[in-house]
């Protein structure tokens, strides 16, 4: 056969040929996935090539007629032509236009029923703004840290990007992230809504720790405030252990420099603590020895508990998981092997195990937990499911290293009742209907 020809015949005829099964050269390949190597047998997924076409040495000559989607068709119109040419900034496939965030006046979510994997491009990181997205010219842009120090210093951009970097993966979630589901008759119609204000990016920035050095902080001094400069000055205030152990002083997120929404041109992040202390557009940190008892720490972000009494600087994130495929909107188009996939993350460290039950919690069975596991991260399980065809519960249940496990919704309104909307990590379900319809449940 000339070369072209080659080129031509399509992959798995040619396979069948040489006498090899698709699975033996997947597996001599060593491109075994989870459900391979958990030892279910893969039922022929695709459509099967009929023999006499399998046969010929050259692809079928016309485009199939519609409807018949044996063959791929032979000169598909984007092999008629040179394609566009490269680009100064990219955009995604148009057929790909669908995958949006959810934006609502004061937050956008994202759609984590469409993504794969752990990490979040930046176009789809979820949005919090109390008074919208300053657009701030970095070149004006300063920050000043004063207060309990030996010298009160104030620096650029340029400033802040002459110091010694590093680059982290972490998620950052709001503390508000399923507030929904605390009732079930307030649960979210689907995954996004409901657990869409959780994102993972590489962070890069400047430890605050090589900040604080440089300012000279007064040993006895034991918080610190971080403002933005947006039109809402948010403020919130930071115990000093967290500035000087992970505390990052953020100027870009999956290599490039932070988005507006996310913060540009620099931003406070604090690894696995709710995502509203991570002051954005930070301008301004003070040291001093008390917090200083702010809106956002009082009135908003404090979880009320059922004997009226307040939590307070309940900054951890603790262990949680959802499933993300199949949930809410997907539909399953019969019985047979299904992948069950979801994130699990704790803002205590990494994740160690994740269960997945598909009847509503009576069995569990571990998932395999996608390398590398990395701490406070997310962390993407998959378990192969054979759906027999009857209604299903899916469910997941996340434990981190710590030895936290993620708690029945039950259990966790057991010990906080239902006043606060914080720090809701109880466990999801999701119905599978008999014609597979998936819907979002509770408890
Ligand atoms: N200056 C400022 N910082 C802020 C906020 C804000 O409105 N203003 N929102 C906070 C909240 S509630 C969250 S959850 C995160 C959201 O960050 P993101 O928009 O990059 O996802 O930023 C926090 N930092
Ligand atoms: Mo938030």
């Amino acid at each position: 056969m000339p070369p072209e020809e080659v080129r031509k015949v399509p992959a798995e005829p040619a396979i069948e040929e040489s006498g090899l099964s698709r699975r033996s050269l997947i597996q001599r390949a060593g491109v075994i996935g989870s459900a391979v190597a958990a030892g279910v047998a893969l039922p022929a997924i695709g459509t099967a090539v009929p023999e006499a076409v399998a046969a010929q040495s050259t692809p079928v000559a016309a485009t199939p007629v519609a409807g018949d989607l044996t063959m791929p068709p032979d000169i598909p119109p984007w092999m008629q032509v040179w394609g566009p040419l490269p680009s100064e900034y990219g955009a995604r496939s148009p057929f790909e236009d669908g995958v949006v965030r959810m934006p609502s006046k004061t937050s956008s979510r994202t759609p984590l029923q469409h993504l794969t994997g752990t990490m979040t491009p930046s176009s789809l990181f979820y949005e919090r703004h109390h008074a919208g997205i300053p657009a701030i010219d970095p070149a004006l842009h300063r920050l000043l840290i004063h207060g309990m120090v030996e010298r009160p210093m104030v620096f650029s951009m340029d400033d802040i990007r002459r110091f010694p970097s590093i680059s982290v993966i972490h998620f950052m979630e709001c503390s508000g992230n399923s507030g929904s589901e605390w009732t079930e008759e307030s649960i979210a119609k689907d995954v996004q809504a409901g657990f869409g204000l959780v994102s993972q990016v590489e962070w890069t920035g400047v430890p605050l720790k090589t900040l604080l050095a440089q300012v000279g902080v007064d040993p006895s001094a034991t918080w610190i405030l971080a403002e933005g400069a947006d039109a809402a000055g948010m403020t919130r205030s930071i115990p000093m252990d967290k500035a000087m152990d992970d505390a990052l002083i953020a100027y870009a997120m999956n290599g490039e420099a932070l988005r507006p929404e996310n913060g540009y041109p620099v931003r406070l992040f604090l690894p696995g603590w709710e995502g509203n202390a991570s002051i954005k557009w930070l301008r301004r940190l003070k040291i001093g020895d008390q917090p200083w008892m702010t809106r956002e720490e009082t009135s908003k972000y404090t979880d009320l508990m059922p004997d009226g009494t307040a939590r307070q600087f309940t900054f951890a994130m603790e262990a949680k998981s959802v499933i993300t495929y199949p949930s809410a909107g997907h539909k399953l188009t019969g019985p047979g092997f299904w992948e069950i996939s979801g994130i699990a993350w704790s803002g205590r460290g990494a994740i160690t195990r994740v269960e997945v039950s598909t009847d509503g919690g009576e069995t569990w069975t571990d998932a395999e937990l996608q390398g590398p596991v990395l701490p406070i991260a997310l962390t993407r399980f998959r378990l192969p499911w054979t759906w027999d065809g009857n209604p299903a519960r899916l469910q997941s249940r996340a434990t981190d290293d710590t030895g936290y496990v993620q708690p029945t919704i039950a259990e966790l309104v057991a010990v906080r009742g239902v006043n606060s909307n914080y720090h809701m990590n109880g466990i999801k379900s999701w119905a599978v209907s008999a014609d597979g319809e998936v819907t979002s449940a509770w408890g």
